[in-house]
């Protein structure tokens, strides 16, 4: 067997399957594995058949045709059968090829499979690949982290295969060693739940708040869609708020019942977020959301009990549009600030030395997160590599001081109302939490030292030293060890 293909990839369910195609598209020689191996052949006699991409039968057969350094890239389902195809490949490989898992690993996974592959001789990349299935087919975003030197071998494929920006610059570039890529993958995958909630919020108030029916907020969505809020995600809420019922013709959305799953991803955010004593209130905020709308028995309960009042808002309606759309605006400045924030931590934390306005790029096409925003973030980034808070920026400053009017305004009718908008009004109370000076934590220190003796600074003292108090006057002289958050 002569060694021809350029890359293996193993595992054709919906991420594989197209992801070789597109590969194939881009002139690359692929050969196909999966663990069932009658879906190679179907494969091959379907979606493949009249393209160069080659089917195995099994690892030494897939491996035999790869040219050197070997590239295998795993498109399984995260978890066992990561490590389990590391195990069966480890001995059909050499030093210097390169195992490749495309799939949404934990981060932490993947710090451990480097580790544990680089142990071996042998090098090792986990890469976000976002864009789901059409993504795959004809462009996603690739966020590749891992060994530095498998990246010059990787480098032509996932660059020819990413989506591209309106100049020609793929979403796709080196991330970080380790486990970045997937890190990165993991926070956009979080910054997605927070602009979905955004939506729904927004969705929520157009609806409850000003009564409009899914046909009036159609052209509401499009119009945002031409304006700082371009986006795949209002693109697509524009569409699906249009759509109608086969049956009976009446707006499809309110047929679809309130209560929204999830994978992880989001809940791997906040768990890192709390690790790291990073506050990304917004991203946590849409994952309890969905928690919340996973409670339909109780909602409906609740609801008899405490029957909502009027939610309308009162005055002129597309003054409210105008509203609404400015305060969705300045909550996803919010997001994306947290994001970035979690991003600089993990970055510190984990040694990886982040390219933030890379990063931006990468997300700017070929994920569910794509928008005229990241370009935004990416110039931020571009004019100051070492901006540490996205609002300190002139122009996201500026964005949110033009908005903090309708945002207040929003935030506070909803409440009035009863109108859930947890993640808008998180937004707000961090926005409130970051530009206050003072907080109330000198309390919060005081109850602490109080209760367990553990210390405090004193604002007339050099930081650094920590003072402990006999509130009662029974208490003692030794204090608890400090710690911090
Ligand atoms: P799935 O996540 O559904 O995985 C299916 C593949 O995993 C098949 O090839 C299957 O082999 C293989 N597999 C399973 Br399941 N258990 C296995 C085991 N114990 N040992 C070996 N192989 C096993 O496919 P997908 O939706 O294409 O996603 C692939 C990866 O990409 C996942 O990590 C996913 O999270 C990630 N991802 C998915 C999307 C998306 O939109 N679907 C987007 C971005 C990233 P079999 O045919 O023999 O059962």
């Amino acid at each position: 067997m002569e060694p021809q293909a350029d890359i293996a990839v193993i595992g054709l369910a919906v991420m594989g399957q197209n992801l070789i195609l597109n590969m194939n598209d881009h002139g690359f020689t692929v050969v196909a594995f999966n663990r069932t191996v009658s879906k190679v052949d179907a494969f091959l006699a379907n979606e493949a058949k009249g393209t160069r991409i080659i089917g195995a039968h099994s690892l030494p057969e897939m491996v035999a045709l790869l040219k050197r350094p070997r590239r295998v890239m795993l498109m399984v389902k995260a978890g066992s059968a990561v490590d389990e195809f590391i195990e069966h490949l480890l001995p059909l490989l050499e030093p210097g090829d390169i195992i490749i898992d495309g799939g949404n690993s934990l981060f932490e996974d993947t710090i451990r499979r480097v580790k544990y592959v680089e142990s071996k001789g042998l090098l090792y990349i986990g890469t976000g690949v976002s864009g789901g299935e059409e993504g795959a087919r004809h462009g996603p975003s690739i966020m590749p982290g891992g060994s530095p030197a498998a990246w010059e071998h990787l480098k032509p494929i996932f660059q020819a295969i990413a989506a591209k920006v309106a100049d020609g610059s793929p979403c796709c570039d080196w991330v970080g060693e380790g486990g970045a890529g997937h890190y990165v993958k993991m926070t956009h995958n979080g910054i997605e739940y927070g602009d979905m909630q955004l939506i729904c919020e927004a969705y929520q108030l157009l609806k409850g708040g000003l009564g409009l029916t899914p046909d009036e907020m159609h052209p509401v969505f499009a119009e945002w869609n031409q304006g700082e809020l371009n986006s795949y995600l209002i693109e697509i809420t524009r569409d699906i708020l249009a759509k109608k019922d086969d049956d009976d013709g009446a707006p499809l959305v309110d047929k679809i019942l309130d209560t929204a799953g999830q994978k992880g991803t989001g809940k791997w955010t906040v768990m890192s977020s709390q690790e790291l004593g990073i506050p990304i209130t917004l991203i946590a905020e849409a994952v309890y959301s969905r928690c919340v709308s996973a409670m339909k028995d109780q909602r409906v309960a609740a609801a008899k009990v405490f029957p909502p009042s009027n939610p309308r808002f009162a005055g002129d309606r597309q003054a409210w549009v105008n509203d609404i759309r400015r305060a969705l605006y300045a909550s996803k400045i919010i997001s994306y600030t947290q994001g970035y924030l979690l991003m600089r931590a993990a970055a510190q934390h984990y040694g990886w030395n982040l390219n933030y306005g890379g990063i931006a790029l990468m997300w700017r096409g070929g994920c569910i997160i794509r928008s005229a925003f990241l370009g935004d973030i990416k110039r931020a980034f571009d004019k100051h590599p070492g901006l540490t808070n996205l609002l300190l920026d002139p122009f996201f400053k500026k964005a949110i001081k033009g908005c903090a009017r309708s945002w207040r305004k929003v935030v506070g009718t909803a409440v009035r109302k009863g109108i859930p908008v947890p993640a808008f009004s998180t937004a707000l109370a961090f926005f409130d939490g970051l530009r206050s000076a003072r907080l109330p934590a000198n309390l919060l220190q005081a109850q602490r030292d109080y209760f367990g003796a553990h210390t405090y600074e004193r604002v007339d003292q050099p930081r650094g030293q920590f003072f402990h108090t006999n509130w009662t006057g029974t208490g003692g002289r030794v204090a608890s060890s400090t710690y911090t958050v």
